[in-house]
């Protein structure tokens, strides 16, 4: 009894401990546990707007549910009405792929895809008319805020649709001109000579106008991203012009939190100024915990690339690109555990070091890269479903337990896999909001956890084992209040592990929050652990329930 109403008060306290204005604007980053999904692909709660206010063909409307590279008709309505479902498994924010208005459909003739994923922009100040309105996106927030659920908007400042094309090179794609060359001449067909919104964005000498980039050297922030027109962030109009965009955006509906697009391919600078603007602009409105992270796209198991851009933009945090492909490599593939430790230990490369460790976005799977389960097959194609099954739970274990702020990819907790990245990872949900399914009662347990301890929120974390082959990792994070100790222990490897482990010396007596612990540590800061084969344990230190 005292177990259960413990539980409850701290439910109630953590998403009710602020002020009157904002019931969970006390709470930090890390407390948080993020949704991500794509609008067009979650639920359709208006059948109206399938074809955002065009008339035609898809290469028209952009509106194909049958073609996986156009608009479905999931909208802002669905996914209000689908709150209890992202509540129910324990999400605390709501990351939205981009609502702002898009180019409906580009790219050469034949080869022609829509802008249901949001990253192709003429419009940044209104919602793309597929999604619904800006009523709709009002209502949407407010819906969420009421819940105690945070919003946090992807953004773009890189680059806008593709609408400037070169006279000397007539097709979408032209390759890049280096510097100290001319730039190509800038051509806009009079059709689209204003669709951009602010109006300034149509001037094409705020744009590179250098042709494609070639992922490396001095094109990978000059050059155009296949096409799509590339802002000259460091001039001051743009800068100015992006601050009063995302500022007005925070501004009018409360915003929690930005998750910048394409960071790296940006001029440092560019950020230097906005991200202190965003901020300022959030706290003006008394929004104290703003989180803005930044996309540093890499496919390396190191913090380094991630750390070294992030101190150079000055970007409070970013994306941990690191632990989705440490992740990737110890527990779909068959990398040793040290992979874990290592990326931890990197956490001295940040600006801030571990603190700052504790407000990155961690992942397993995303819209990008592909889902958990698709990296599972491919890297284990002899594997049964039942592997494929534990592999990717034990990934989201580790996901939800570990240091970091979980980013839940939508449609993993249903049991999505994909046939790959891109458009191979953003199936529709639409039919799929089973809150039965193992994977979802799994995340939601994991979730509950995770809200229930503050040490899996806020917790320093310590590296208790790793090895140089699949095994036994084990972690231990540390309430900052009380310094409390939880142990994590995953065993990546097919064969049941046991190890002892250090723990703090006031660890005594454990209880188990997931999956079996010991009961008593077997000496002072001595304590056993054992697994089953791909399986996990939360052991929480402590003679009763925290
Ligand atoms: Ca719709
Ligand atoms: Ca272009
Ligand atoms: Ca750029």
């Amino acid at each position: 009894m005292r177990y259960v109403l413990s539980t409850v008060l701290l439910s109630v306290l953590f998403t009710a401990q602020a002020g009157a204005t904002s019931p969970f604007g006390e709470r930090l980053p890390q407390d948080e546990i993020i949704y991500f999904l794509l609008p067009d692909r979650f639920a359709n709660g208006d059948s109206a707007n399938d074809r955002g206010g065009l008339t035609g063909g898809r290469l028209a409307t952009g509106f194909d549910p049958a073609h996986k590279g156009f608009y479905h008709g999931g909208d802002l309505a669905g996914l209000t009405a689908r709150l209890d479902y992202v509540q129910a498994l324990g999400a605390t924010a709501i990351w939205l792929a981009p609502i702002f208005r898009n180019k409906p459909v580009q790219g050469a003739r034949g080869q022609e895809s829509a802008g249901y994923h949001g990253y192709w922009v003429t419009d940044f100040t209104r919602v793309d008319p597929h999604f619904g309105t800006e009523r709709e996106m009002q209502t949407f927030v407010e819906a969420a805020h009421a819940r105690g659920l945070k919003v946090y908007l992807d953004i773009i400042a890189n680059h806008t649709a593709d609408v400037i094309g070169y006279r000397e090179c007539p097709g979408r794609s032209c390759p890049y001109r280096p510097q100290p060359q001319k730039p190509y001449k800038p051509h806009v067909p009079r059709s689209e000579a204003r669709v951009k919104v602010p109006a300034w964005l149509n001037d094409p000498a705020y744009y590179h106008n250098r042709g494609d980039t070639t992922w490396s050297g001095e094109s990978v922030q000059l050059g155009d991203f296949a096409g799509l027109d590339d802002l000259m962030t460091e001039h001051p109009r743009v800068v100015e012009g992006f601050i009063d965009i995302f500022g007005a955006w925070i501004e009018q509906y409360g915003i929690d939190g930005y998750r910048i697009d394409t960071a790296r391919h940006v001029n440092p600078e560019f950020w230097q100024q906005f991200v202190p603007a965003m901020l300022a602009r959030a706290r003006g409105n008394g929004i104290d915990h703003f989180h803005i992270f930044g996309e540093v796209a890499s496919d390396e198991a190191s913090a380094a690339p991630l750390a070294a851009y992030a101190r150079s933009a000055r970007l409070p945090s970013v994306l941990d690109f690191a632990f989705a492909n440490a992740v990737r490599a110890a527990v779909a593939g068959n990398a040793g555990t040290e992979v874990l430790a290592r990326i931890f230990a990197e956490d001295a490369l940040y600006e801030g070091g571990e603190r700052t460790g504790l407000q990155l976005p961690t992942f397993v799977s995303n819209h990008d890269m592909g889902r958990f389960a698709h990296f599972v097959r491919k890297d284990r194609p002899q594997a049964s479903d039942d592997e494929v099954r534990r592999r990717v739970l034990l990934a989201h274990a580790m996901l939800m337990t570990l240091r970091g702020v979980p980013v839940i990819y939508y449609g993993d907790e249903q049991g999505f896999e994909g046939t790959g990245g891109d458009k191979d990872a953003r199936q529709d949900m639409f039919a799929s909001f089973d809150p039965r399914q193992p994977l979802y009662r799994a995340m939601a347990r994991f979730a509950a956890v995770r809200r229930e301890h503050s040490a899996l929120r806020r917790g320093r974390q310590v590296i208790r084992r790793a090895g140089s082959a699949p095994g036994l990792f084990v972690a231990s994070r540390i309430d900052p209040a009380g310094a409390r100790e939880v142990v994590l222990a995953f065993n990546t490897s097919r064969e049941p592990q046991e190890a002892l482990v250090d723990v703090e010396g006031a660890s005594r007596r454990f209880t188990a929050l997931l999956g079996d612990c010991e009961a008593d540590a077997i000496a002072p800061g001595r304590y056993r652990i054992a697994l089953p084969p791909l399986d996990f344990a939360v052991c929480a230190a402590g003679d009763s329930p925290q």
